[in-house]
């Protein structure tokens, strides 16, 4: 195991226990999934940006993730960032993002996932809200509200 990894595993578990199965404000909700707090981290002088959210599968049966489309930005794709040697890649999930019975998975800066945004000619600004639609494969499609951050933010943990 590297220290990457390790490290990443401890942030899950950090992070994990601050999620509560409240639907909050700006969550939403398809079927068993709950999609916490989506929002954008905008990349500094760059057509790129990457989206983010929390998602608890509150169900008994294991869902996927399997888009996460953005308004406003004509290529998205769910990656997942692995060392290829010493090397960080970032690579598209085959098959989508696997989503636990019973568990939330984080696509967050602190775990290996992310959505990549790509090809925005007209850039987001901080504070904008934008539509997107998550789309699962048992639970269907969802339409989510992102609030647009700044490079290097994060919300606060204002979970519970
Ligand atoms: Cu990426």
């Amino acid at each position: 195991m590297t220290i990457f990894k390790q490290i990443t595993f401890a942030a899950l578990l950090v992070l994990g226990t601050h999620f509560v199965s409240q639907v909050q404000a700006e969550d939403a909700k398809a079927g068993d999934i709950v999609i916490h707090q989506p929002w954008i981290r905008l990349s500094p002088g760059s057509s790129m940006a990457s989206g983010y959210a929390a998602l608890e599968n509150a169900g008994k049966a294991d869902d996927t993730l399997l888009s996460v489309k953005v308004d406003g930005v004509p290529d998205s794709q769910l990656h997942e960032m692995k060392m290829e040697g010493e090397v960080m890649k970032m690579n598209e999930i085959p098959g989508g993002l696997k989503l636990p019975a019973g568990a939330t998975v984080q696509i967050w800066p602190k775990s290996s996932y992310h959505v990549m945004l790509m090809g925005m000619t007209k850039p987001f600004k901080v504070g904008d809200k934008v539509k997107g639609t998550f789309t699962f494969a048992t639970a269907g499609k969802v339409e989510v509200q992102f609030e647009v951050m700044a490079p290097g933010s994060m919300p606060g943990m204002k979970m519970n």
